[in-house]
């Protein structure tokens, strides 16, 4: 499962994105932390039930992690550390809230508005945190090189070399995310989880008077903060949270009248798979249609794996049609017949769309 976690300086509307997101109701003055799932929307998934009537749908999961108030004044601190580091390490993506919504009763963190000094903020935090963890193994490295041999020695110095490479560039306002890595480096780092080589997703929480300018604003952002790791939104998260507990139907309508084309939540579950690098595949067995998200690249045997280890430890072969294949029939049986079902290997790489039945005996 994809997770990620909402971050953002205090009172930036963290709980509302978070409950907006996962249909939740978590206590927004809680202190602790909330976990809740949200399903992925995959318009795809709706046209196969359509056609397949399966006794159930499934779609893929995201995991939303909204670590708590006491996070409160987190930019004004040295950084991040203990139990939040340990939870915002092992997500896959960070989604930073920043507020632009205006309330006379809820005063600003920083006494006034300002998107691009609180996304400064939380850039500075996330490298505040990475140059901290930085320096503690860089202190270790150093502490072990007294007693090392070769090889140990060779292997401790490169990892320190690029350490303090990583580092300088960190002092120079560069997030990890944002470097020019080999894959070898890429991989030496994996270990580290630093925060700020996260893809990010940057949403910026406007009020409902802002919304005629949504979209504009939405632009202008993106011209200047867009990048391959790094997205912006603007939504309503006051409004969308008051969408999610309607029926589609009527949610839909609300939208219309308020000149908001596709649902904000919808979007941002889209835009945070899209930095991911993530696709999706499609399996129909046992009166079910399920959706799967995978990292794109994935062969077919790790793909299996997703479903079930055992799938992946037994892997037969793949049984694979396309999405558009299939429309072209009325169900796989026919597709069958018609000869676009494809048997694949191990190796063949899972393509965005596909239907796969896989083969295994345990
Ligand atoms: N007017 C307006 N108020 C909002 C909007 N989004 C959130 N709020 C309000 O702002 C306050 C803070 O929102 P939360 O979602 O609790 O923000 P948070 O970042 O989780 O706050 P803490 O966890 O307490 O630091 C709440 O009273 C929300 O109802 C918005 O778009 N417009
Ligand atoms: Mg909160």
């Amino acid at each position: 499962m994809v997770d990620i976690s909402i971050i953002g300086l205090a009172k930036s509307g963290r709980t509302t994105i978070f409950n907006a997101l996962t249909r939740g109701k978590a206590d927004k003055e809680g202190l602790t932390s909330h976990i809740g799932i949200a399903k992925v929307p995959e318009p795809r998934l709706k046209v196969l039930a359509d056609m397949l009537h399966p006794k159930r749908v499934v779609p893929a999961e995201v995991r939303y992690l909204d670590i708590g108030a006491s996070v409160k004044g987190l930019g004004k601190e040295k950084g991040i550390s203990g139990q939040f580091l340990t939870q915002l390490s092992s997500v896959d993506a960070l989604i930073n809230v920043v507020r632009a919504f205006t309330d006379e009763s809820i005063p600003h963190v920083e006494g006034s508005l300002n998107v691009e000094r609180d996304i400064a903020a939380m850039d500075l935090e996330l490298a505040f945190s990475d140059l901290a963890v930085i320096e503690r193994r860089l202190e270790r490295i150093g502490i072990s090189l007294k007693g090392a041999k070769q090889p140990e020695r060779q292997t401790l110095i490169r990892e320190q070399e690029m350490l303090i490479k990583i580092k300088a560039d960190l002092e120079k306002d560069l997030p990890i995310r944002e470097l020019k890595l080999t894959t070898d480096e890429v991989r030496a780092i994996a270990n580290y989880q630093f925060l700020s080589a996260k893809p990010l997703l940057i949403l910026v929480n406007i009020g409902e008077d802002q919304l005629p300018q949504a979209a504009s604003l939405e632009a202008e952002l993106g011209s200047r903060y867009s990048q391959p790791k790094r997205r912006i939104i603007t939504l309503c998260g006051k409004l969308e949270v008051e969408l999610a507990q309607l029926d589609n139907s009527a949610a839909d309508g609300f939208r219309a009248e308020f000149g908001i084309g596709e649902s904000g939540l919808d979007r941002t579950i889209k835009l945070s798979y899209e930095l991911l690098g993530l696709i999706s595949f499609f399996t129909i067995a046992s009166g079910e249609v399920k959706a799967w998200s995978i990292q794109n690249g994935t062969n077919a045997l790790k793909a299996a794996g997703k479903i079930h280890s055992d799938m992946e430890r037994g892997f037969i072969r793949a049984e694979v049609t396309s999405y558009d294949d299939l429309m072209k029939c009325a169900s796989l049986a026919e597709a069958r017949k018609k000869g676009l079902l494809r048997l694949e290997g191990k190796s063949y790489i899972v393509q965005d769309g596909d239907v796969i039945t896989f083969l295994f005996n345990v």
